[in-house]
């Protein structure tokens, strides 16, 4: 019986001590749950200035050459879902004023494409260029996605970049157009708000082109 009775005392000791042992590693686990959100906000890596010459296509203090397309492409295929673009005094990075590009839904059956245009490019010219580069504000909690593009030559052939996703916030938007067709005779300069959100409004300023 004196074997038996230490017996059980032994493994109720081994079971207490592994009760507490188990207890620091509950702790851990669960802090490192709670870190990660913090840590995937603070992922997004600001793009860097490209080397090269800049040139300057619009700071939006001389006036709003740009527009948003709404519904005026309707005929040619799905609604564009760009509401408006007007000049904003609430923010700028040279001058104080950009231009304010205002999205509507996107939901999964719509075009997901807002776009905003500007068809006086202050230079036609671009051969040789590789960056657009832009100061992007969002304003809004959800993250935006955005690209650009040209339409060049008589034919109005239309090129894209890649597109970039930004999150709430002031951010650098460098967009790669090397590869970009017919780039000695652009006749549109067109940003794009692309994929699912439900809309909101991002502001434009500082836009350049890097050759
Ligand atoms: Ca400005």
């Amino acid at each position: 019986m004196k074997k038996f009775n230490v017996l059980v005392v032994l493994i109720a000791v081994m079971i207490m001590l592994a009760g507490c042992a188990s207890k620091p590693e509950q702790t851990e686990t669960a802090a490192v749950e709670e870190a990660a959100p913090v840590e995937t906000v603070a992922s997004y890596t600001e793009l860097e200035m490209p080397a090269g010459e800049a040139v300057l296509m619009d700071n939006f203090e001389e006036g709003n050459f740009w527009y948003a397309v709404a519904d005026s492409w309707d005929q040619w295929g799905s609604h564009n879902l760009s509401l408006t673009a007007e000049l904003s005094s609430s923010w700028g990075t040279d001058g104080g004023t950009s231009l304010e590009c205002v999205y509507d839904i996107a939901g999964p059956a719509t075009s997901m494409q807002a776009s905003f245009c500007c068809d006086q490019p202050l230079e036609t010219d671009w051969t040789g260029a590789k960056f657009v580069v832009m100061d992007i504000n969002n304003v809004e909690k959800h993250d935006v996605q955005l690209n650009v593009a040209v339409q060049a030559t008589d034919g109005w052939t239309w090129t894209q970049s890649a597109d970039l996703v930004f999150p709430p916030g002031e951010h650098l938007g460098v967009f790669a157009i090397d590869s970009f067709a017919g780039l000695e005779a652009v006749k549109r300069m067109i940003i794009n708000v692309t994929g699912e959100n439900p809309g909101g409004t991002v502001l434009i300023d500082n836009y350049r082109v890097i050759y």
